[in-house]
């Protein structure tokens, strides 16, 4: 039931969008097809990453994200915190704050509540799970002069979907936090943020939160955790899939995977076979033989260099503002301006 203070988003139709194949949306078919086509590529096992969050999928991300060894969100939520007054005032009174990727929308509240002070604020979230959205607009049901718009979705088509409902002359502001800017291949980031920019106007800004580069060791314990929290967000990815399609993956014939590599810089998490086995999804008409050993890659966490991202920024129109980092946990924040 709709809570006060929320407004239901007008769906409309939209094309499965380009750009973010690890990340995209689209319908149930579009998405089929893309799981076919990673799950049998030569060479390169693979499923989108976006298949780690279904319900239980994002609960157990916050439950990553309360793990000593992941210092990546506290370090997100600090930053933020510091920076959400500054970004206020720059933003100026009445801006549609638009989330790709909104979670539980807890770091959010930093900003809006900064924002709140200087006026009315229209607030639309984007995710792939109705739960974590549905979870993220009753935390924010609370604060007084926010509207929110939770839409469920791909980041491009919602943020599309979003930026049709911008009062004359209201100023944007996208929040890309939490480093799922992360996710992206290097190969990919850059064309994602082009389309990003390229729906802005002059003016409108783009909040990016990134994990930097730090030591190999520390990475490595913050994606393999010891109370297997990560372990069991990584077999869930199979259940998703069971559940999605009709199949029959045995979450127990899998371990859990993660390496630094060094040379890309990025976490690559796997789901490793753990004896040959014959997969079926249904569904999908899918018959698929692992050997003992073989790996399907579920994610890729990059982390970045702080100079790095002004390149990116530019590259893609945008010009780099602000920036803060976090002392404890090397995260940056990086407030982009479109130009
Ligand atoms: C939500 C994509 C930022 O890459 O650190 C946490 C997801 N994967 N532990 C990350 C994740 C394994 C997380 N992001």
């Amino acid at each position: 039931m709709p809570l006060p203070g929320s407004v239901a988003f007008p769906a409309t139709c939209e094309a499965a969008p380009e750009g973010a194949p690890a990340l995209a949306g689209g319908d149930a078919a579009t998405r089929g097809r893309g799981v076919i086509e990673s799950l049998t590529r030569p060479g390169l096992r693979e499923i989108p990453s976006t298949w780690l969050y279904d319900e239980l999928g994002s609960v157990l991300f916050e439950a990553i994200t309360l793990l000593p060894e992941y210092g990546l969100t506290r370090a997100d939520e600090r930053v933020i915190e510091r920076a959400a007054p500054e970004i206020a005032r720059l933003m100026g009174p009445s801006p549609l704050v638009v989330e790709l990727g909104s979670g539980s929308g807890k770091k959010t509240a930093a900003i809006l509540a900064a924002s709140l002070e200087l006026g009315p604020v229209d607030y639309t979230p984007i995710d792939v799970s109705a739960s974590a959205l549905e979870a993220c607009r009753e935390k924010l049901a609370e604060m007084p002069g926010l509207r929110v718009f939770p839409t469920e979705g791909s980041y491009l088509g919602g943020l599309a979907r979003a930026l049709a409902h911008r009062a004359t002359g209201q100023p944007v502001l996208v929040l890309f936090l939490g480093s799922t800017i992360g996710n992206f291949s290097r190969r990919e980031l850059p064309p994602f943020l082009r389309r990003i920019r390229g729906m802005l106007r002059e003016r409108d800004r783009f909040l990016v939160g990134a994990d930097l580069v730090k030591a190999a060791a520390t990475l490595q314990r913050a994606y393999d955790d010891p109370a297997g929290v990560t372990a069991a967000f990584n077999k869930n990815l199979l259940a998703h899939l069971n559940a999605a399609f009709d199949g029959n993956f045995d979450l127990a014939r899998f371990a859990h995977e993660a390496v630094y590599n060094e040379d890309e810089r990025r976490i690559e998490m796997y789901l490793r076979s753990e004896e040959r086995q014959t997969v079926h999804l249904q569904a999908l008409d899918l018959h698929l033989t692992l050997e003992r050993g073989e790996r399907i890659r579920t994610e890729l966490s990059h982390k970045f260099h702080s100079g790095e991202l002004d390149a990116l920024a530019h590259a893609a129109g945008f010009l780099p503002e602000r920036e803060w980092i976090d002392a404890e946990w090397p995260f940056a924040e990086c407030l982009w301006r479109a130009e």
